[in-house]
C-alpha cells in the first residue's frame, strides 16, 4: 500500500500543457499520505521523449534520487527538441526513506519561436473583395458597428496520403479565431488566443488533431473575428475600435506524422481562400449579428468547392512575436437555463438568469419564417419599471442580432463577443420562449477551482459565491474590471489587492504569470509601469497603488506559489520602478510623478490624503524589492533597497505620524497602509490601532476605504487583537458594507459601494458596473482569518503553513479547503455551547503551526488525548493554544466561552 502519494502534477503551473516554449520548464506535483507526520525524504524525475512513430521513447532526464522535499523542479535534462511530447514521472520517498507513491504526466514542446514558425504567414482577406460579398445595403450597423467588417471565413483544402500517427495544429490569430479539421472544433476554447500586448507578444497554441484527420481531402479552417486587434476595446473615444491594426489574420502550421516517421508541414499562405460568412460582425463590446438565411454548404469541409472564393492576402510574414499561451485557455465553464421568462407589454421578453454572468446566450428558436430578425440586449439589471437598464454599459452595445435561417428548430449562439448580463431582452422572438431555450454561456480563463469556504451564515456565504462571480466575468484572458461596459481593462490596483482572494479560489499562478508579461511589456523608459496591461489607449504612467502592483504582483505569485522565477524575470523591471519614484522623489514623499492618482478608490467619504497613500506604497514597493532581492541571492541590491525602504518609512513616520500615533488624514485607509506597510513606529502601533478601531467604531461599524484600503482592512483589525470588529463589519448590511448589496440581491460585487441605493436609485451611469472584483478583496480573510489557513511571514508556497482560525461574529461554525502547490489544507470549525471542535488537515512536509482558540488552553484535546501527548506544544497564550501539528487530518477539541464583543 502507498502511503505518501505525488498528485496534481504540472508543468509550468498547467495541467499536460501542449505549447510550453520554456527551454527549462518547471515540473511540479503535489502531495497527500494517508499517515501521520509523513514527508517526502527524497524525489527522482524521469523524462523521456515520447516517439511520434515506432522508433521508441528516449529518456532525455533522470535526476536520480535526490534527497529533498521540495515539490518542484526546473527541468535540466538534454535540450528540449520542438513539438515532441514528453511524458514524466516522479517517484517520492517517504518519511522512513522507503520508496512510496509515484505519479506520471506529460508535456508537450512548441514550435519554440522564432525560427519555428518559419514558412507560415499572416493571412488575411483582400479588402476589395469583401464588396462581392455584401449584402445590398443592410440595416444592421450602427453608429458603433458600421466599420466592422464580416467574419473571415478561411479554408485550404488537403490531401494526405493515408491516416497520420500524430499531427498538430499550431495556430493563433491577430484578432479572435475558432479553428476546425473536416468541420470538427479542434478544442474547445473560446476566444482564442486571448488578449495580450500584441505590440510585444502574440499566443499560439497547440492542439492534437490527430484524430480529426483521414485518408484523402481533409479541410482545414478558421473562422476568424477582430477581437481585441481590430474590435472595440476599452473606452478611449478617440478611437473607433481597431488599437493595434485594422483587420484580423490568421496564421497556422499543422505538422503531419505519418507511422513511417515521414513528416508534412502545411502552413497558411496565399493558397488559401477566403470569403465572409454569416457572421455579419463579431465585437467583443458591442455585439454579433448573424445572418443565417446565408447557407452553410459544408464550407468547412471537404467537397465544398471554394473555387468561386478570393484567394487570401498575406498581411505580413513577422512571425517572431508568437510566443506559447502561458495560461489556461478561456471555455464555456457552465449553463444557465433561465429561472423566469416574462413577456413585456411591448412586445418584447424579458429573461432573467438568476445571476449576474459573463458571456452569452444560446438561444433556441422554433418554427420562424426566413428573414426574421431577434434582437437579444443584455444587461445586469433592470430599470424601475421592468425595462433593462443599459445606461452603465455606455457604449457597449451588448446587442445580439440573429437572423433566422427558417429551420424548424434554430439554435443561435454568438462566437467572438460576451456580455456582462443578467438579463436578456428579446425582440422579434417567434412567441414566449420556455425557460431552457434561453440559456446564459459562462465563459472565462478555465483555472481550476482550488478552495472552497462555507459557514454558518447564508449572507456571508452568498457573499463569497458573489466574490467567486466577479472573478469569472472578470478572468477574461486577462483579469479586467467591468465585464458589461465598454471597458474591460486589466487595471493593475484591481489586480493586486485582488490576486490573494483570487488564488484562494482557484489556482491563478499560470494567468497572473502570463498577465506580468504585459505589466512588463508596458513599463516606460523612464521605469513607470502602467495603469492597465496590456497597455492601452490615453492612459499613461501608473498611479500609486496601481504602478506598484509591477512589484506586489510578482512578489505574491513567489509567496503564494513558490514562483521565483516570475520574481527573478520581474526584478530588474521592479527596480526600475522603485528607482523611477526615487528619481522624481528625492525628499522621498511621492508626490511627483504620480499618474492620474486615483488615491483610494471610490472611498466612501474618506478621502486619504494623496502623499499619505501614495508614500506607503513607495515604503512598501521598496521593501518588496529588497525582500526579492534577498530571495534571488543579490545581498547587494537587497541591502540597497532595505536602507531605501527604512528611508521612505521614516520620512513617513516624521511627516505624517503624529506623536499620538495619528495618521495624517485621520482614514480608515490612513491607518490600514501605515499598520499593514510597517510604517508606524513601533512605540505607536498600538495607538495608531486604536485610532482605526475608533474609526470603525465612529462609523457605526461601517467600512469608509476604497479599492486601496479594502483588503487590509478585517486582516489588520484581526492582527490588532479587535477581530470583533473585523466581524462587525463583515456582517453589517446597512450602507456601506459588503453585505449591503448582499441585502439587495446583488449576485456579484459591485464596483461601488453605492452602485445603487434605496434613496439614491442607480448611482452615475458614467461609472457603474455591478460585476467588478476589487471591494470584494475581503475573500482573502475568509479564508485566511475566518478559517485560518496561512503561512508564515517568511514562507513561500505554503512551505510553513500557520493554521489560526477566528471563531467570532454571528458565526458558529466554518470550514475552509484549499489546493496549494504543496497539498490541500483544511481547517473547519464549531462551536457548541462550552465547546470548541477543530479539524485541520495538513499535507505531508513540516508540520504547520496551528493556534487552537480556546478559553482555557489547558484543556485542549489532539484526537482525543491531552495536547501535549500528540503535538509539541509551543505557546500557551490567554485564548489560545499553540502547537506543532504533524501532516495528517487533526481534531482538537476544548473549552470555549465567547469572549469576543456582541455584533450590534
Ligand atoms: C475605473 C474602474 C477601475 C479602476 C479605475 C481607476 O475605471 O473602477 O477598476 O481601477 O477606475
Amino acid at each position: 500500500m502507498r502511503s505518501l502519494v505525488p498528485y496534481g502534477l504540472a508543468c509550468e503551473f498547467l495541467d499536460e500543457p501542449t505549447t510550453v516554449d520554456e527551454s527549462a520548464p518547471r515540473l511540479s506535483w503535489r502531495l497527500r499520505s494517508s499517515r501521520v507526520a509523513d514527508r517526502q525524504s527524497a524525489y527522482r524525475i524521469r523524462v523521456t521523449a515520447e516517439a511520434a512513430t515506432g522508433s521508441g521513447d528516449t529518456e532525455v532526464w533522470d535526476t536520480g534520487r535526490i534527497e529533498s522535499d521540495a515539490t518542484s523542479a526546473a527541468y535540466d535534462g538534454a535540450a528540449l527538441r520542438r513539438c515532441t511530447r514528453y511524458r514524466w514521472d516522479v517517484e517520492v520517498w517517504n518519511r522512513d526513506g522507503r520508496p512510496d507513491g509515484h505519479a506520471s504526466s506529460s508535456f508537450e514542446t512548441g514550435l519554440r519561436n522564432p525560427d519555428g514558425w518559419a514558412g507560415a504567414a499572416w493571412i488575411t482577406r483582400d479588402e476589395n473583395t469583401l464588396p462581392l460579398f455584401e449584402p445590398p445595403r443592410d440595416d444592421h450597423r450602427t453608429l458603433n458597428t458600421r466599420h466592422l467588417a464580416p467574419c473571415l471565413r478561411l479554408r485550404r483544402a488537403f490531401a494526405l496520403p493515408r491516416r497520420p500517427a500524430r499531427a498538430r495544429l499550431y495556430a493563433s490569430a491577430q484578432g479572435v479565431y475558432r479553428a476546425s479539421v473536416n468541420g470538427r472544433p479542434v478544442s474547445d476554447a473560446e476566444l482564442e488566443p486571448g488578449w495580450s500586448d500584441y505590440r510585444d507578444r502574440v499566443q499560439y497554441r497547440a492542439y492534437d488533431v490527430t484524430a480529426l484527420l483521414g485518408q484523402g481531402t481533409n479541410v482545414l479552417a478558421a473562422l476568424v473575428g477582430d477581437g481585441w486587434w481590430s474590435g472595440f476595446v476599452g473606452f478611449d473615444p478617440r478611437r473607433a475600435g481597431k488599437i493595434y491594426g485594422d483587420r484580423p489574420a490568421f496564421v497556422a502550421r499543422l505538422l503531419v506524422e505519418f507511422p513511417d516517421g515521414e513528416r508534412m508541414w502545411l502552413g497558411t499562405d496565399e493558397t488559401w481562400r477566403e470569403s465572409p460568412g454569416p457572421v455579419r460582425h463579431s465585437d467583443l463590446l458591442m455585439g454579433e449579428f448573424h445572418d443565417a438565411r446565408e447557407p452553410h454548404g459544408g464550407w468547412d469541409r471537404p467537397g465544398f468547392d471554394d473555387s468561386g472564393w478570393p484567394r487570401a492576402i498575406v498581411a505580413g510574414r513577422d512571425t517572431t512575436k508568437l510566443r506559447a499561451a502561458r495560461a489556461q485557455p478561456v471555455r464555456v465553464t457552465s449553463r444557465l437555463p433561465a429561472v423566469e421568462v416574462s413577456a413585456r407589454p411591448d412586445g418584447t421578453v424579458i429573461a432573467d438568469l438568476g445571476q449576474n454572468i459573463v458571456g452569452r446566450v444560446r438561444l433556441t428558436v422554433r418554427g420562424a419564417e426566413p428573414g426574421r430578425r431577434i434582437v437579444l440586449r443584455h444587461a445586469e439589471t433592470l430599470d424601475p419599471d421592468g425595462g433593462l437598464y443599459t445606461a452603465n454599459l455606455r457604449r457597449a452595445e451588448a446587442r445580439d442580432v440573429y437572423v433566422c435561417s427558417g429551420e424548424p428548430v434554430e439554435v443561435y449562439e454568438p462566437v467572438f463577443t460576451c456580455h456582462g448580463f443578467r438579463y436578456v431582452e428579446l425582440s422579434g422572438y417567434p412567441g414566449v420562449p420556455e425557460p431552457g431555450d434561453v440559456v446564459g454561456a459562462v465563459l472565462h480563463s478555465d483555472t481550476p477551482w482550488t478552495g472552497e469556504f462555507s459557514c454558518g451564515d447564508p449572507d456571508v456565504e452568498r457573499l463569497h459565491a458573489n466574490i467567486r462571480w466577479g472573478q469569472r466575468g472578470n478572468f477574461v484572458s486577462v483579469p479586467t474590471d467591468c465585464p458589461q461596459r465598454d471597458e474591460r481593462l486589466g487595471w493593475l490596483a484591481d489586480a493586486q489587492v485582488f490576486l490573494p482572494t483570487a488564488a484562494r479560489g482557484a489556482d491563478v499562478a499560470a494567468f497572473f504569470a502570463g498577465w506580468m508579461e504585459d505589466v512588463l511589456a508596458g513599463q516606460d523608459e523612464d521605469g513607470a509601469f502602467g495603469d492597465v496591461a496590456p497597455k492601452v489607449s490615453i492612459l499613461r504612467e501608473g498611479a500609486p497603488g496601481w504602478g506598484d502592483a509591477g512589484v506586489i504582483v510578482p512578489w505574491t505569485l513567489y509567496r503564494l506559489y513558490g514562483d521565483e522565477r516570475i520574481l527573478d524575470r520581474s526584478f530588474p523591471a521592479m527596480t526600475r520602478w522603485v528607482e523611477h519614484i526615487r528619481r522624481h522623489n528625492p525628499d522621498l514623499v511621492w508626490r511627483h510623478r504620480t499618474g492620474r492618482h486615483y488615491g483610494d478608490w471610490l472611498q466612501i467619504g474618506a478621502e486619504t490624503p494623496r502623499e499619505v497613500l501614495a508614500t506607503a506604497y513607495f515604503a512598501r514597493s521598496a521593501e518588496l524589492v529588497g525582500k526579492a532581492a534577498r530571495v534571488l541571492g543579490r545581498p547587494g541590491d537587497a541591502e540597497r533597497y532595505e536602507a531605501l525602504a527604512a528611508d521612505v518609512r521614516r520620512v513617513f513616520a516624521d511627516r505624517f505620524v503624529g506623536p499620538d500615533g495619528r495618521v495624517h488624514g485621520d482614514t480608515q485607509t490612513g491607518y490600514l497602509l501605515a499598520l499593514e506597510f510597517g510604517l508606524v513606529p513601533p512605540e505607536l502601533e498600538q495607538a495608531a490601532a486604536g485610532h482605526l478601531a475608533a474609526d470603525v467604531e465612529k462609523h457605526d461599524h461601517h467600512l469608509t476605504t476604497g479599492f486601496i484600503g479594502v483588503s487590509l482592512l478585517c486582516p489588520v483589525l484581526t492582527r490588532a487583537g479587535r477581530t470583533d470588529l473585523a466581524y462587525a463589519l463583515l456582517h453589517q448590511d446597512t450602507f456601506p458594507s459588503w453585505l449591503f448589496s448582499v441585502r439587495h440581491g446583488a449576485t456579484t460585487v459591485w464596483e461601488r459601494w453605492d452602485g445603487w441605493t434605496p434613496d439614491g436609485g442607480f448611482q452615475s451611469a458614467n461609472m457603474n458596473s455591478f460585476n467588478h472584483y476589487s471591494l470584494g478583496a475581503v475573500g482573502d480573510w475568509l479564508y485566511g482569518g475566518v478559517a485560518g489557513i496561512g503561512q508564515a511571514p517568511d514562507s513561500a508556497g505554503y512551505r510553513h503553513i500557520v493554521v489560526r482560525p477566528r471563531p467570532g461574529g454571528r458565526l458558529t461554525w466554518a470550514s475552509a479547503a484549499q489546493e496549494t502547490v504543496r497539498g490541500r489544507i483544511e481547517s473547519a470549525w464549531s462551536l457548541t455551547d462550552d465547546r470548541i471542535a477543530l479539524d485541520v488537515l495538513v499535507p505531508p512536509g513540516e508540520p504547520a503551526t496551528v493556534h487552537v482558540p480556546t478559553t482555557a488552553p489547558g484543556t485542549v484535546l489532539v484526537d482525543g488525548r491531552p495536547a501535549a501527548e500528540r503535538v509539541e506544544v509551543l505557546a500557551r497564550h490567554d485564548g489560545e493554544l499553540v502547537c506543532a501539528v504533524p501532516s495528517g487530518r487533526h481534531r482538537f477539541t476544548a473549552a470555549w466561552h465567547p469572549t469576543h464583543r456582541r455584533i450590534p
